[in-house]
This record gives C-alpha cells, structure tokens and sequence, in this order.
C-alpha cells in the first residue's frame, strides 16, 4: 500500500485550496513537528524525572505537572520562531502571548492546550494537545489587540488534536473533512492511516463525570437520565465511558459516534472546559465529521469568547445524541417561561 504521509497530503491539499498559502502549511509543519517532539518526552516519562507537579498553580487554579510545562515550552518556542503568527495563546499561560519584534511574524493566531488531560499522566493513561488555528482579521496593523483574538469557532481556519496514545495520532480539518494520521516512530512520520473521519449519526457510548451528579440541575440529570434509558438505534442500552482526558474521549467519541458530555453545575456554573482551546477546536472537528457540538442550548461554534480562558459547557458527538440533548433543555427552559 502507498503510505501518504502529513506532508504529502498538506502539500495536495494547499493545491486544491484557495485559501492555503505556504505560510500555514509551515505553521502545520512546525505545530506537527513540535507534536512529535512532545511525544518523544512522553514516552520516556517514566524513565526521566519529568512526572509529577512542578508545586506551581496554573491561571487555571490547577496544578502545573511538569509535562504541562514542558509540553507548553515545547510549543511555544518552536511556534514564536515559525513566522506564520503574530499571537498565541495558551491554556497555561494568563496573557496573551505576542510574537517578540525579534522574529518573524505572521497573519495567524494560535491558541492551545499544551497537554490535555494531564491529571492522567502519573498513571501513563492517554494525553493530547489540542490547537486551533484563526486569522487576524484583516485591515488591522502594529501590535495584535486582545479584541482581535477573541472570535468565535466558527472563523476557525484550521484545528486538531495529537493524542499520544498506545499510538501517537494527529488528527485535523483544515475545512475539508477530518483526516487522521498515525506516527510511525521508525520513519519518524504521521503516514495518513483514518482518511475522511465521519462521526456516526447515533452511538452506543455516554462520556460524563457522573461524580458530579450532586451539583447538576434537574436538567443535567435528565439529559444523563436519557443516556441510561434510551434504546441504542440497534435496541441495545447506551454504555459508559469516561478516560477523564476530553482529547482522548472525544477521539474514541470520534471513531465510534456518541456522546461526550461536561455540562455546567453548581460548582462550575460556566462549565469546566475552555472555549477557546479545548471545546471550539473540537467542535470544529465534529462539525467537519458530520458531527454536532453544542453548550446545550446552540452551537459551540458561534459563542464568542469573552476572555482568553472563558469556559462553556459541552456536548460533543453523534448529532442525534447531541440534538436529544438540547431537547431536553429546551424543553426545561420552556417549562420555565411565564
Ligand atoms: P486539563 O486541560 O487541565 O487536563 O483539564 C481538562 C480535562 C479534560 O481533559 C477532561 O475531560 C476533564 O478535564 C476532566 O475533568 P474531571 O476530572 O472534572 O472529570
Ligand atoms: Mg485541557
């Protein structure tokens, strides 16, 4: 069989698209390249003392593994000299990140989770980073502005994952579809292994903290109520999953169809999860697998962020397991209306 590898399929891609320019295919090839070095560190964490916490709290209040911050340095070195951005933005990092006047910059901006799920890693269970990739809107000149960042999923022009896994994989859209490739560590390359990735209308598998049932609403414990005692469309009973790692639930969520779920509660009325870099790039995802990804009232895609690390409840996956959940609020919202 003819391996294709990233770059060869990047390369056939700028040709078909209009908007393509050599400028993001090499940011690509610079976010890809520091993907395979996180990965390497990785899978010798074991062996290095690169495991536990660093004693530091994030802007997130959550403890700093130092493979967090290695991963963040990893990525932020390598992408402040690609040329391709003029800002990043990191879940680990408060501020925005400006491209220093020292190196090159860009139109693009790029916002990420170093290392997604890192509560997993002292355990070796699956981690990823997830990116997305806008465009400084046009017209606009000298230093980036706060305000020039915060735009919604929907003008996303590129977005993915690299899970590091069993395999490390690199899944993403640049808005033809979702194509995902498997590192091969012999060759050194992501060879093309999951062409054209469509998420199944329905599932079999619910993904939630189920720990979290004391602090939901009426309306959350139907949503999940509805999982437990729903027929799957082939008759059978919905199951259960939950990794805890939303890189690696929502890929299993990807391949397989069903839902990933983080709604908002009493404890975390925003929800949990960061719009800009976890819950957008993947809804971005869905969408261009056939998928949906909603807060539970509309589409991800369209909420505008009002910070760098504003939250947002998520439900993620099969359209019809998503669409039954929004029902379901909609349904208590209009229960509420006078
Ligand atoms: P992180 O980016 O700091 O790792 O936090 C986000 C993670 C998601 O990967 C995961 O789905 C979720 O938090 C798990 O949260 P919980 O332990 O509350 O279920
Ligand atoms: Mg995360």
């Amino acid at each position: 069989m003819a391996e294709v590898t990233v770059t060869e399929h990047l390369l056939l891609h700028q040709k078909k698209s209009p908007h393509a320019t050599g400028q993001f295919t090499g940011l690509l090839y610079d976010l890809i390249l520091s993907g395979k070095i996180i990965s390497r560190r990785i899978n010798k964490a074991g062996l290095l003392d690169i495991l536990g916490g660093t004693g530091e709290i994030n802007v997130q209040g959550e403890n700093v593994q130092k493979l967090d911050d290695l991963a963040n340095h990893i990525l932020t070195w390598r992408m402040e000299r690609c040329g391709a951005l003029c800002a990043m933005s990191s879940e680990e990092n408060a501020e925005l990140i400006r491209i220093r006047p020292e190196f090159p910059s860009g139109e693009y901006i790029l916002v990420f989770d170093p290392l997604d799920g890192s509560s997993n890693i002292d355990v070796n269970i699956n981690v990823g980073t997830i990116f997305s990739i806008l465009r400084r809107p046009q017209g606009h000149a000298g230093e980036i502005r706060l305000e020039e960042v915060l735009q919604p999923g929907a003008n996303q022009i590129g977005a993915g994952y690299m899970l590091y896994g069993p395999s490390t994989m690199l899944v993403f859209s640049t808005g033809q579809g979702v194509h995902g490739f498997t590192l091969d560590p012999g060759v050194g390359e992501f060879l093309l292994s999951h062409p054209d990735m469509r998420i199944p209308r329905q599932g079999r598998i619910y993904s939630v903290n189920e720990g979290n049932r004391r602090n939901w609403s009426e309306a959350t414990r139907e949503v999940v109520d509805w999982f437990h005692t729903c027929p799957t469309k082939d008759g059978g009973s919905y199951s259960s999953r939950y990794v805890g790692a939303l890189v690696a639930d929502f890929h299993r969520t990807l391949i397989n169809g069903g839902i990933y779920m983080y709604p908002a509660d009493a404890a975390k009325p925003q929800g949990k999860l960061r719009l800009m870099c976890e819950a957008a790039p993947l809804a971005f995802l869905a969408e261009q697998a056939g998928g949906r990804a909603s807060d539970g009232m509309g589409r991800i895609l369209e909420r505008k962020p009002d910070h760098l690390h504003a939250r947002t409840p998520l439900f993620i996956g099969s359209a019809d397991d998503v669409e039954a959940v929004e029902g379901i609020y909609a349904r208590f919202k209009n229960d509420q209306l006078p």
